[in-house]
Formats: C-alpha cells, structure tokens, sequence
C-alpha cells in the first residue's frame, strides 16, 4: 500500500524549482552558498555560547539542528533567515553557568526560546505527514487533517501568508522593469524572476502567486531540511564517535586552506567553494551510508518488470532498502545470472568495497588513487542509493550536499567534538519521516589552530621497530607528516640534522628502543656538538615492561634497566620528555620542543609503547608554542648599547660571522645589519655563505693560519672585532691560531654579549641583532677603508691535466649556482672548498667541529627531501651537491638507495684519492690502516635499483681536468632530474693548502713528517707574509 502523502507529493512537485533553476552551479555558489555560511557560520556560534555556558557537559543538539536546517533552506529560498537559530542565541547570550538550573555533572539543558511563526507553521505542517505515515489511507486522511485540524489550519493559513507575502515582494522587484533585473537573493526571487520573463516575452499575464508555484515553494521547505537535518545529526554523532576520523578531517581542512589556518581565522565561503577536500567529501558520503536517514526508496513500477527472476507487473510499489546487505552488512549470495543485462554490464564500472567491515564507519572506504597516485574521492567506489537514482532521484542531493560541506568544514574547523559519555552516544534510532537518532549529544571545545607536529617538521625520518610501530602509524593521519624512511638510525639522525640546517628550524625521528637509539647516538652527538635542532622520539617498551624489568629483547643482560640507554644519550641532548603517564603528556611534550628552539640543539621524546594510543587533551594546542628565548628588553638594549657605543669610539672596526648566526636563526638580521653597518666583513670556516661572498664589504675567510693571502694581516688591523655566533673550536679557526685579543672584541653570542670583557647576560643573539638594526645611527659609525689582499700566487701544479687540489675546488665553485646547497665532507673537500668562492644564497653545510665521516651523505639525503618539498610548495630551491671522500661514503652509502627510492636529485662529487687522504697527511701516509676497500663506483647506481641504462648515464667518471670539465658541461649534470654521481680521480697524496697549513700549527715535527712522506707543505698566508 502506498504510504504517499500530500506533502511528499509537494516535494516531488517542487522538481522545476529544485531541477532546473536552484540546482545550478550558478545559484548554488552565488546565491545558496553565502545564505548557508552565514546560517552555518550562527549555529557554530550558538554551540560555542553552549559550551561557554555549559562548560565540560554534554548537550542535546538535534533541535538546534533542525533550526539551524530550516534557517538555511529559508535562507536559500527567500534570501534572509528565518531567525530560529539566532532567536535561541540571543537568549543564550543573556546567560550564564549559574542559570543552569536543568544541569547535572554530565548533560546540561539550556532554556528556549520561542521560535518564530513562520518556523512552526513549517514544522507543524512537515510533521503532519506522519498521519499519512501511520494511516491506512494515507493521501485521505492527511488531506481531511490538514482541511479540520484546528492546529494544521492554522499552520496551513500562517504558511500561505507568508509565502504570498514573499512572492508579491519579488514581484515588486522583477515586474518594474522590461527584463526582470534585480538581485536574485533566494529561490523564490528565481522563480519570480523566471515567470515574469516567460510573461513579458509570451505577452501575457504572469500568474506568479499560482498553487503551483507555491507549492514549488513549500515543497522546497519541506524537502530541503528534514533529511538534511538528519543526515547532519548522523555526522555529528559518527564524528564525536570517531575521534581519528573527526582529527584527520580537521587536518584535511587546514591543510586545504593554509590561508585561514594562518590568519587564526575560519576559511572564507568562496575558499570553502574552490577547495576539494576528498576526506571531507569522503567522511559525508561515509554519514550518508552508515546514517541511513532515508532507510529506502519507494518507485512504483510504470512497466512490466523483472528483478532478480521474479516477476514485477507494472504499478507495483517496489521499495529498495538502503540499510540492509551491501549497503552496510555483508551482501547476500545472488545469482549472476539472473541480474540484469545492463546490471551485470555496470560490474567493472560500479565498485565494492572490502566488504569484511562493511558495517564499521569508514570515510577511508570512498577514497581511491588516481593515476597521478593523489587519493581522490571516488562517489561509485560502492554501491550507495541515498539519494535514489534516475529520473525519480532526489532533486535536491547538490543542495544538501553544499550545506553538509559548509556546515562540517565550519563545525570541524572551530569546534573540537568530544566523546561523550556512553548511555548518550548510543546510535539507537526511531523511524518517523527520516530514520532519526533518538538522540544527538555534543561535548565542545573550541577547536585550536597550531599543530605542534606539522610546525616542527612536515618529514619524520627514521627507522620502524617493535617499540615504535604503533606510533609510526599515526604519522600517517596527520596531514602535512610525512614518513620518510632511512637505511638505519644513524643515517637518521644524520638526515634530520641535515634537514634542520636547511629548514632553520628542527628536524625529527623515530627510533625503536636500544638497539635503534644506541645507533643514532652519534649523529645526534654531531647535532649536539654543532648546535642542530633535532627531535629523537624513542618508542620505548611499555612501562609494565619497565617496572617489572622484564627481559624483553634489546635489553641488556638480567633484571634489565630499560631507561639504560635512555640514561646513556643524557650527555647529548639539552632536554628529555620521559612520559610515563598521558597526565601531563603533551604540556612535558611542548616543553622539550621549545627547549631544542631555545637551546638550538637536540632533545629526545620517549613514549611507552602502551602510550601510544591513549587519548590525551588538546588543550595544549591552545596556547601556541613559545619557542623564543626569554629576552628582557631592558638587558638586550643595554648590550646592544654597549656593542655601539664600542663601535661609536673604534676607527677601523670590523665583524666576524659564524655559524652560531645561523643555528639561532639570525641570519636574516645578520645580512641586514652588514648592509647597515659597511665595515669590512670576515667569516670563519662553518660561517661561510651566511653573508654573501661578493658583498662589497666582504674581505674573506679569516681561519687563522690557514687564511688566503692577506686576510689575517687585515683582520688583525682592526680596532675593534665584533664577532658574531662564535664557534671557536680547532677546526673552526685553524688550529686555535684564529687571532681574538680580548679588548679588541665585542662578543654577540648565543645568549649574551661581551664588550672587551664585560658580559651582558639574557641577551639573545637574535633579539640583540635586531635592536642593533633599531637603534644604531649609521652616521655614526666610523667609515672604513676596504682592505686590499694581494693576488693568490700561482700554484705550481697549475699545468698538471691530471685533477689536483689547488685547482678542483675553484672549478666546482664555478659549478655553483645561487641557491644551491654544498656539502664538504670532513676530509680533503672540508678543508679545500672553503677556498672557492661562492655565488650569493649559497648554503655551506659541513660538520667541521664534530667531524664524523658518513656524516654527509644522509644529511644530505634530509637536505634533499626539504628542497624537494619547498619545490612542491612552490618555493625556489637550489641544487643539493654533495662532496664527500670515497672513505667517508662507504660509512653510509646505503642512503644513496634511498635517494634513488625517493626520486631524490642529488649531485654527488665523490673524490676517489684511494682512501684517507687527510689521515694520511696527520700520520701514516703509506700505512695500510689509510687504505679503504676499493668499490667499483659504477655498480653503486644499479646495485640501488636503478635500471641499468639509467645508471649509466647518471654515473660518470673523471680523471682529467679535461674529462671533469665535460662532465659539468652535461645538460643532466647541471639540471639533473636523479641521482648523479661523478667520481673523481684524485692523487692520494695531494692535500689542500688550508690542510697542510693547519698541520702545520702543530710545529715544526708536524712540517717534517709531511715532508718525509712526500707531501707538499704550502702556507699561503705565509708566502704573501
Ligand atoms: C666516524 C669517524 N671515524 C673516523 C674518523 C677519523 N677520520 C677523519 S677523516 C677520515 C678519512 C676521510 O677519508 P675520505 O672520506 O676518503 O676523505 P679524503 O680525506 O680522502 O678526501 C677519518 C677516518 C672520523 N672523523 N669519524
């Protein structure tokens, strides 16, 4: 028997309006959606002013929602709201906790405030139809209802008023003019607008207050916000239910719209209109099937039919079950055969998904790769009849689909929904017109805009285990993570060192327990010694584990200690979050985050495996992360007004730049404050590029002893030295010869300042350069005469053809191009590149002071995957050349495979010289203990996978001036789009100057044994002495 009532009768009726003029594109982005943000955008505000009042406590919502459906479907037809929403706001905003008085410990009930006429003209009249639904003779009895129910008349009276009312307004705009112009600001401003130029053009009598046209109106109502308003209670509940799926969503928006993310401000409608968010469109599809708010679709057989074999004779009522198997349980077994031709054609178009959990909420499920391997939204990735099909399909599926989109990317963006408590989040539901929740609880908090995780690192590298494989998963839900794998832990830290010096800022890993962050532990020493920001997150046995000192593997010997290891990296890292407890978690997590920023070097996170997956507060995310020193303005200025006045009362004053400048993010300030200052300039070895080299005050690498020609002569000259970010270990300033006689120097260090011995603490580097920038009056200081150094002097093996020292590493700094990224391996090319000079926004990168060899390969492989995302992001980058000695790359070559894997571009100069080269310079020249294994480099390329006509175009092999200089001539060389490797062939025994120079400092018996081994002692500095 058909249920059919009048009112689903009008909805069906309302099909012009609904089909043919509101469902454009054009009325839906121009007209609907501005009229649903702003009805969106009140209900968002009604429920803050909820839980401002509420506080911690639940509430039920599925009025609010209701109203909140009803104002947008209004809106969407006559332009303005119809004021329930704001109706109930503007009460709530009158109140406050204490008038609470229906609250209990958990749920809280808010008063209410009458709703609009209008509003409960609609919903009396929608809710009628449930005479029909629970009649025998549904299309009478709703009919007699509505005819002689004091209440329903009433209704029906109020309605017809105020949709009369609205069509006379628009045709006081349309019929005044010829051609109808006027704003359209609704739907009924549409039809009007229509009708009345179908009137003038058919030179007849427009007939704009018809039944028809305003039954076309009601039905819009009618039809426009009972499901809608369903379907959002659904998702509102799947979404509370299903914390990951509610946090991945909110990461898909701000990923979507960084704009707003940065402005701390809700994305604007036309953004929301532009962006494609598959996870959104995912989770709303996801609503839809598991909601079932429209559990079926009745269609009335116009023909003779068949379904499955069985006979349907025309005029049968056929209802098609959304809620039942295929949909949301296991499908039934059918017989292929008996389906239909066109059915089973539909197979490979139509998909299913893994039906194992079909009956678990899983937005996942509607997403597919597309060719270019982006998951995209795939609407036919499973079967799914919410909005019915064909001809008799819901009309108005792009509207709800609109308002759905806007109401959840606004929800998501400033609310966070919190679980509720069980008894309230049951997902029992009663079937009147829509298959409803019994009831729909929220729990809120204001949503906060900062993702620690995306902020300190969009690639975590590092290495799986059993203790960290939990949490490496959930890498993976956070948008704007990425898991970048490595060869092993010690690679790892080497990459995220890497990584952290081209990025500014910190870099971080995962290793599992003991054996994975025992192996790290040298690199992150490296990133201790050098000053590097790195994260080492550690998944640690479970704290039962640890209390009991069970023997679990990794361990070390009986009754084992598991924080043994932890204890052992404490010598390497400035701060540790050991977290034993979800209490307290993330405030000790933000903690050790701003210490590795303020402390520019590493710290460690340890999480117990059973840890892992505990809920903890987002609370912490409301205050953003503090990661600047505290610096007290008055001590700041007092020092910078030191290091001026100094500067004020000198006559040949100069500045020296270090790399502590660029550890602590200063070099922006640093580069203004040269420019600002034009005295003469001078870097040390690990600050080379931080100022460009051909800045016109740039005089020139001052290393001590091993300086260029004139250099250090100049240097000395000044009255006063202003070093900045000061790193003065051995290899920094050529064997402790780098001259600094105190009452010459002002100091800006890290965090203070010292002017010719008198230190001036809490003064940040930054914060003191900056107020340099502020207050120094140009004028003055004093103007200085810019040294003049003497011409290099030839090297006497400048004619060999044979690649040498005094002539490679000019030629690969002419191989340079702006932006570029170079690494000099400790060994020959640490000590020979810093001869060569380079183009402007050159990064240096060299572990000078820790000097582990292996160092470079994988830190180059972190540098490559930053440059890379840049690129993605649409930022320039340079090219990453790594040169590193055949000794040092057999430690981590393995990264290399990586590269490859990764589709990484590195250039890498790998200088064959038959093994340890500077070793054999210090000591034992032609002993065994210098040698390497020797490798067949040209393996290297296909042994990582490359195919081998690949290979062999990006491996190349120089052991000529001659054949160098062809080979950064190749077009795939310069611009490269993989890995190349050019192996270069060097004389074992040939040495940079500035190496045999810093031997040198460590007296005449250091001379003599270079000599006796046959090596070429040349002191530059010296010569032009
Ligand atoms: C991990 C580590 N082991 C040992 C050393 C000692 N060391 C310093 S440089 C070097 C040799 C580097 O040789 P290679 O990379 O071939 O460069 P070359 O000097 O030959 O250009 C060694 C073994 C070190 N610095 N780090």
């Amino acid at each position: 028997m058909s249920k059919r009532c009048m009112l689903f009768e009008l909805k069906a009726k309302a099909k012009m309006l609904w089909g043919r003029y509101a469902m454009s594109t054009g009325f839906l982005h121009s007209v609907a959606s501005p009229r649903v943000y702003e009805t969106a955008t009140e209900q968002v505000n009604l429920w803050r002013q909820k839980a401002r009042v509420g506080g911690d406590r639940s509430f039920e919502v599925s009025e609010d929602v209701f109203q909140g459906a009803l104002d947008m479907i209004y809106a969407v037809a006559f332009g303005s709201s119809i004021g329930a929403t704001r109706t109930q706001l503007k009460l709530l905003r009158s109140l406050e906790e204490r008038d609470m008085t229906k609250a209990t410990n958990t749920v809280v009930e808010f008063p209410t405030a009458a709703n609009p006429e209008d509003f409960e003209a609609i919903r009396i009249l929608t809710e009628s139809a449930e005479i029909a639904m629970n009649s025998p003779v549904p299309r009478w009895h709703h009919w007699f209802a509505l005819k002689t129910f004091p209440k329903l008349v009433a209704a029906g009276k109020s309605k017809d008023k105020m949709i009369k009312a609205r069509l006379d307004a628009a045709w006081l705009k349309f019929s005044s003019n010829e051609k109808s112009e006027g704003e359209v600001k609704g739907a009924c401003d549409l039809l009007v607008q229509k009708e009345a130029a179908l009137a003038h053009k058919d030179g007849r009598a427009p007939a704009y207050d018809t039944p028809v046209i305003q039954d076309e109106l009601f039905g819009f109502l009618v039809g426009g916000h009972e499901t809608t308003s369903t379907s959002i209670c659904w998702g509102l509940k799947f979404l509370t239910a299903h914390q990951r799926v509610q946090q991945k969503l909110r990461l898909a928006l701000r990923a979507e719209f960084r704009r707003a993310f940065e402005a701390k401000e809700a994305p604007t409608v036309q953004e929301i209109l532009a962006s494609s968010i598959p996870y959104l469109d995912a989770t709303i599809e996801e609503v839809l099937r598991c909601g079932n708010t429209a559990l079926a679709s009745m269609r009335r057989a116009m023909q003779d039919t068949e379904i499955l074999g069985h006979r349907i004779p025309k005029g049968t009522d056929v209802f098609l079950v959304n809620n039942g198997p295929g949909f949301i349980t296991k499908p039934l077994p059918v017989d292929e055969q008996k389906r239909s031709k066109t059915s089973q054609e539909s197979v490979s178009r139509h998909g299913m998904w893994d039906v194992s959990d079909i009956g678990v909420f899983q937005p996942e499920r509607w997403l597919t790769k597309n060719e270019k391997g982006d998951l995209v939204f795939d609407p036919l990735a499973g079967p799914m009849l919410g909005f019915g099909l064909g001809p008799r399909g819901c009309w108005g599926r792009k509207l709800a689909l609109l308002e759905m989109n806007i109401l959840f990317t606004l929800v998501i963006w400033n609310l966070e929904l919190l679980t509720v408590p069980d008894k309230l989040s049951t997902f029992a539901a009663k079937d009147v017109m829509t298959h409803v929740p019994q009831h729909c609880y929220l729990r809120l908090a204001e949503a906060t805009y900062s993702v620690r995780a995306s902020f300190i690192s969009n690639a975590k590298v590092g290495i799986p285990g059993d203790f960290n494989l939990t949490l490496l998963d959930h890498i993976y839900d956070v948008d704007g993570l990425e898991w970048v794998g490595n060869t092993n832990e010690l690679n790892a830290a080497y990459a995220t060192d890497g990584y952290a010096r081209t990025t500014g800022g910190a870099g971080c890993f995962v290793t599992t327990h003991g054996v994975g962050e025992l192996s790290a532990l040298n690199g992150v020493a490296g990133s201790m010694t050098e000053q590097v920001k790195s994260i080492h997150v550690v998944g640690q046995t479970s704290r039962k584990m640890q209390k009991n000192r069970m023997m679990i593997h990794h361990s070390i010997g009986f009754n084992p200690d598991h924080n043994i290891f932890n204890n052992a990296s404490k010598a390497f890292r400035v701060a540790a979050a050991e977290i034993q407890s979800e209490e307290g978690a993330t405030e000790e997590i933000d903690r050790v985050l701003r210490e590795c920023f303020v402390k520019s070097r590493p710290v460690y996170i340890f999480l117990p495996i059973d840890l892992v997956d505990k809920h903890v507060s987002a609370k912490a995310l409301e205050k953003p992360l503090d990661l600047k020193p505290v610096a007290d303005e008055k001590k700041v200025e007092e020092a910078a007004n030191a290091v001026l006045d100094a500067l004020y009362a000198s006559k040949n004053p100069s500045i020296f730049v270090d790399c502590l400048v660029q550890r602590y993010q200063a070099d922006a300030e640093m580069r203004e404050l040269v420019d600002k200052l034009a005295i003469p300039i001078y870097t040390s070895n690990m600050g080379k590029g931080i100022i460009d080299e051909d800045h016109p005050q740039y005089v020139g690498l001052y290393n001590g002893m091993p300086s260029g020609p004139g250099v250090e002569a100049a240097y000395i000259k000044s009255d006063l030295m202003i070093v900045v970010g000061n790193l003065p270990s051995d290899t920094n300033s050529g064997g402790f010869t780098r001259q600094a006689p105190a009452e010459k120097i002002v100091a800006i260090d890290a965090d203070n300042v010292t002017v010719k011995e008198k230190t001036y603490p809490e003064a940040p580097i930054k914060a003191v350069l900056r107020k340099l920038l502020d207050i120094v009056t140009t004028d003055k200081v004093p103007i200085v005469e810019m040294p003049k150094l003497p011409e290099r002097p030839l090297e006497d093996d400048r004619d060999s053809k044979l690649i040498t020292q005094s002539w490679v590493w000019h030629r690969l700094a002419e191989f340079l191009e702006p932006n570029d990224v170079i690494f000099g391996e400790t060994g020959t090319a640490a000590f020979g590149i810093p001869d060569a000079t380079f183009p402007p926004h050159t990064q240096w990168i060299t572990q000078t002071y820790y000097g582990s060899i292996g160092y470079a390969t994988p830190a180059a492989f972190g540098v490559e995957v930053a440059l890379t995302r840049n690129e993605a992001q649409g930022k320039p980058r340079g090219r990453t050349i790594l040169v590193t000695g055949d000794g040092s790359l057999m430690l981590t070559v393995q990264e290399v495979g990586n590269m490859v894997k990764q589709g990484l571009k590195p250039i890498i100069i790998l200088i064959n010289n038959a093994g340890y080269t500077i070793e054999r310079v210090i000591h034992g020249a032609r002993q065994s203990y210098n040698d390497i294994v020797p490798f067949n480099y040209s393996h290297m390329l296909p042994f990582f996978n490359m195919p081998e006509g690949e290979a062999r175009m990006n491996f190349h092999r120089a052991e000529t001036k001659a054949g160098l200089e062809e080979i950064l001539g190749l077009e795939h060389v310069r611009k490269p789009k993989t890995v190349q490797i050019v192996e270069v062939v060097m004389d074992m025994m040939d040495v940079p100057w500035r190496l045999s120079t810093q031997i040198a400092t460590r007296g005449p018996a250091a001379v003599k044994e270079m000599q006796e081994a046959g090596f070429k002692v040349r002191q530059l500095q010296k010569q032009e002495g």
